[in-house]
């Protein structure tokens, strides 16, 4: 028994939200999680402290299963990003302590290593096409063997993917959402001739990525994907939003073009048919958004029987903790495809002290024990919660459409 004295939960915002929860047991062991929702961060702080953990003290931290299974049954409401992220937050701190009470890193808990690293892709982003090719070869550079590429689009003053002068890709940028438009046929027309150059340029040894962020119908997906066919991506992401599973039936049918889809999944039902028809090649829901390491292997497990991989999302609204975590699950799963790297700031890099380290285009998640990854407290009290919002995009008539 490790019985669990504590939990609290500590938002900071070294350039960006976080939010961490820490659960210490009667030995003094403590373990920390992700519970970061980007826009969103305040309702997870809410969920924890104010209905999970009056939950979890006295509880015997080493009971993941049967913690996860109460607090996702035993709310009756299931599901839904805030219920998830916090049960994710409670699975992974949990890990860690067990892991840390083995004096092993969690990746051998779950079964240790299946590879020698985790292959990452990195992000090269430009206003133009030339720039984009320019950032992909300093990435190429650097080791990475795989880049995932995203140019704006002629036509349009700024789109998903492609930073503000000045300012860095991940856009929580306002107090109050901003507003970008958005041409579909601008958008279409622009990305065939980004991987013709891109194929000239880097050649064929390194893999390209490229994400639609949910902004085509099927059809028009279907379109693209066949129009990018002849430069062999690594995959094709979100092309289209995934609540109407049955949607990637008419892509699918179309082209040949891999389909990478999950950053806003928080439960194996949002993809079970996604998987079960195999209308996908990755899933890329990941462990702070789909409710921890727990979860995220039953989805693995799933997903494995009908040849789909993993791919798990990694911008820099999921913390290093949830970036260790990915790291430990990624290294163990067989059906591993890519891990998603935004590398942080050097700010939120000191307040997350980790062991995960970068080379050759793989991360490897260290071998301290646990998650390998601590928060320092101190530092962490110094930058206070800011509101932060995602933008939103409308059509060139004012709709309101998908970001
Ligand atoms: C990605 C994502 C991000 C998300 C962001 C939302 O592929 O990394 O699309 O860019 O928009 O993480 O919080
Ligand atoms: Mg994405």
């Amino acid at each position: 028994m490790a019985e669990i004295i504590s939990a609290r939960v500590i938002v900071t915002c070294p350039d960006r939200n976080f939010v961490t929860l820490k659960i210490e047991t009667a030995d003094g062991t403590t373990g920390i999680g992700d519970a970061t929702l980007n826009g969103r961060e305040l309702a997870v702080v809410s969920y924890l402290q104010d209905h999970v953990i009056p939950c979890l003290i006295g509880r015997d931290a080493h009971r993941i299963e049967d913690i996860w299974q109460y607090l996702y049954k035993g709310a009756y409401w299931r599901r839904g990003p805030v219920t998830m992220c916090a049960i994710a937050a409670v699975d992974v701190a949990l890990w860690d302590i067990k892991a840390k009470v083995a004096g092993l890193p969690l990746y051998q808990l779950l079964g240790g290593a299946s590879r020698e690293g985790c292959m990452v892709y990195g992000h090269a982003n430009g206003a133009t096409i030339e720039e984009t090719i320019a950032e992909a070869v300093r990435h190429v550079e650097q080791g990475y063997r795989a880049v995932r590429l995203q140019a704006g689009v002629p036509g349009l003053k700024s789109t998903y993917g492609v930073a503000k002068p000045g300012q860095r890709y991940e856009p929580a940028d306002g107090a109050l959402p901003t507003e970008s438009l958005w041409s579909t046929e601008k958008y279409l027309r622009s990305v065939a001739p980004l991987f013709e150059r891109a194929r000239e340029v880097l050649g064929w040894d390194v893999h390209l990525l490229h994400d639609v962020h949910h902004r085509l119908t099927p059809i028009e997906a279907a379109r693209l994907g066949v129009e990018l066919e002849p430069y062999r991506l690594f995959w094709l992401e979100d092309p289209t939003p995934a609540e109407n599973q049955a949607g990637f039936r008419l892509i699918r049918e179309k082209t040949t073009t891999p389909l990478a889809v999950g950053e806003i999944f928080n439960t194996i039902w949002d993809c079970k048919q996604l998987i079960e028809e195999q209308l996908i090649d990755h899933v890329r829901a990941t462990i702070v958004h789909a409710g921890g390491i727990t979860h995220m292997r039953r989805i693995a497990s799933f997903a494995d029987l009908h040849q789909v991989r993993t791919g798990c999302h990694g911008a820099t609204d999921l913390s290093p903790v949830c970036m260790a975590a990915a790291l430990h699950f990624g290294l163990s799963v067989p059906n591993f495809g890519i891990q998603e790297l935004m590398p942080h700031t050097a700010k939120t890099d000191a307040v997350f002290p980790h062991a995960y380290s970068f080379k050759d285009g793989m991360m490897h998640p260290g071998e301290a024990p646990g998650l390998g990854v601590e928060i320092d407290e101190e530092l962490a009290a110094k930058y206070e919660y800011r509101r932060a919002y995602l933008p939103v995009a409308r059509l060139e008539d004012g709709t309101l459409f998908n970001w």
